[in-house]
């Protein structure tokens, strides 16, 4: 897909060719907190922004409903020079919706950037931008695989609580023109119906990994097997078969669930027949994966089509 032209994206941003560092006072204008002539230092205007961002996900149900047309991001993990990348290509707010199916940090080098751009976007444009929670989201997770030293090193540790209790208001899933479920991980056992999402409560402390929320941010599809297995590749949660997954969609009058969380060389994944569409949009997953990313472009009708984010092209781009 060709890059819009630049005049869809907002002059604070970066171009792709300088180095992405500190955008939040630039974004915190953007969306309207601040003034450039706010004195703040950058941790307090983060602050700022986590604040107003919870005051809105927290007015959201747990469970989302979104009206298409809209495009599902899948893994983000702290590559803000490849979400920028992501926005020259599709369209920035308000121009194009986004439903992003978390694991914003980690792994990458600019978690902070990429939560306070898109936290700017939510505050901006609440209704083009949703933000489910990923695994990542979560003190038990991020403290080991970089989020925490991010914050450590650049900010401080209260910046990480706040970002931590922010992750706690995070809604869990989403459901796009009543048809196409939407979450980080899968299915769980204990799911039946979707209802038992609405009925989970904010903000949601993840203490230990077990039961629905922990399922829907870390299981995943498998073709080897029906049913339920315990995840070995994670050690944490299930793999479901795609007789789980047609069973969930008929019991829910769904037709397909968008997920993230498995690195895919090709970007995007299909299982059961069409039936669960994987997708990862970290290209070149921490600098030596050499994947491809992809995005879901979801359309008035719900016609699904994927949007490759090739590895060659953002070389390209750079070079
Ligand atoms: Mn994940």
């Amino acid at each position: 897909m060709a890059p819009l032209s630049t005049n869809t994206r907002p002059s604070w941003l970066p171009t792709s060719q300088e180095t992405p560092l500190f955008p939040h006072r630039k974004a915190l204008v953007e969306s309207g907190l601040m003034t450039l002539s706010c004195p703040h230092d950058s941790i307090n205007l983060i602050q700022i922004l986590i604040q107003k961002a919870q005051e809105i996900i927290l007015k959201e149900p747990t469970l989302l409903r979104i009206e298409p047309p809209i495009i599902a991001v899948g893994d983000i993990h702290g590559q803000f020079e490849d979400l920028l990348w992501i926005f020259q290509q599709t369209g920035f707010p308000p121009s194009t919706s986004y439903l992003f199916l978390g694991d914003y940090v980690d792994r990458g080098l600019y978690s902070v950037e990429c939560l306070s751009l898109l936290l700017s976007l939510k505050v901006k444009h609440p209704e083009n931008v949703y933000l489910l929670r990923g695994n990542h989201e979560c003190t038990l997770i991020n403290q080991k695989y970089g989020f925490l030293n991010e914050c450590k090193k650049r900010f401080n540790i209260t910046l990480w609580r706040k970002f931590s209790a922010f992750f706690d208001c995070l809604p869990l899933a989403a459901v796009i023109g009543d048809k196409i479920f939407c979450c980080h991980g899968g299915l769980s056992p204990e799911l039946k119906f979707v209802k038992q999402i609405d009925n989970i409560k904010r903000p949601y402390s993840i203490q230990n990994l077990s039961g629905i929320v922990n399922d829907l941010l870390w299981s995943d599809p498998s073709r080897f097997h029906s049913g339920w297995r315990p995840n070995k590749f994670r050690s944490v949660s299930y793999t479901f078969g795609s007789d789980v997954i047609e069973k969930f969609l008929s019991e829910n009058g769904f037709q397909l669930i968008v997920r993230a969380h498995q690195l895919i060389n090709s970007g995007y994944q299909i299982f059961a027949n069409g039936k669960l569409i994987s997708i990862f949009s970290a290209p070149n997953y921490c600098n030596n994966h050499m994947n491809e990313g992809a995005l879901l472009q979801i359309d008035h009708n719900l016609k699904c089509s994927i949007i490759r984010l090739k590895v060659s092209e953002r070389f390209a781009l750079n070079s």
